[in-house]
């Protein structure tokens, strides 16, 4: 079992985990969904989060069986519609909009020399943490286009390790998604679910919310 000693850095899920950008995903696949004729629902708003754009988009298809009456660059144009919309959504982002706690706790780390790096599946990641103002903490960012396969495979939290120079076992991912906690896990890393612990039950540590992570909390629960 993993000993809070072992820890040397943190892979950072971002929409979710770092700010709210969850609302907005919805808010424009939901416009998008409307427009096709296609109800939304609270499946497909936990489903699309942490999958990549068209796999979020296949989900909305395929909930209404209507995926095969769209060719290629239909959805491709769809995919860019919403994203068009989104951007626009997260243009209005500000350090406010960083979630309760985590200013906090990314101090803490810094401060405890722990590196940090972003496992994102969004490809919209160095925008928003530009919005966010928080940039230099991350010593980098994964890039979704440049990995095989997104979560919930191991493939973006081990580039995240991979960025950080670390053996995965020594990262601590954190992730508000099921299909998240799958990828860190597959990769070999300590997971932290945080949202809905029956959602997230495969982490190896669960907090409610944002607020409740603290550093103490995480080298408590490692050195059980
Ligand atoms: P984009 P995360 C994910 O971000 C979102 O949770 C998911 O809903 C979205 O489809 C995906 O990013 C791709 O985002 O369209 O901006 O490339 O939770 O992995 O930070
Ligand atoms: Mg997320």
């Amino acid at each position: 079992m993993a000993h809070f000693d072992d820890v040397k850095g943190f892979a950072f899920d971002l929409d979710g985990v770092l700010a709210d950008t969850a609302k907005f995903h919805s808010q424009a696949w939901r416009q998008i969904a409307e427009e096709l004729n296609i109800t939304w629902t609270p499946e497909l708003e936990s489903g699309i989060k942490g999958i990549d754009r068209m796999s979020s988009l296949m989900l909305i298809l395929n909930s209404a069986d209507v995926a095969g009456n769209y060719t290629e660059e239909q959805k491709e144009a769809l995919a860019t519609r919403k994203n068009d919309h989104y951007k626009e959504l997260i243009g209005t982002l500000t350090p406010d909009d960083v979630l309760p706690g985590m200013h906090k706790f990314l101090d803490e780390l810094k401060a405890n020399n722990l590196k940090m790096s972003i496992a994102s599946a969004s490809k919209n990641a160095p925008f928003i943490l530009d919005k966010l103002q928080i940039s230099d903490y991350f010593v980098g960012v994964v890039d979704p286009s440049k990995v095989k396969e997104g979560k919930p495979a191991p493939d973006i939290f081990a580039e995240a390790a991979k960025i950080l120079d670390l053996d995965p076992a020594t990262v601590v991912g954190l992730e508000d998604s099921a299909a998240g906690i799958t990828s860190i896990n597959a990769a070999g890393e300590i997971s932290v679910g945080i949202g809905d612990k029956a959602l997230l039950h495969e982490a190896k540590i669960n907090f409610p919310s944002t607020a409740d992570v603290t550093l103490a909390k995480i080298r408590a629960h490692l050195n059980w």
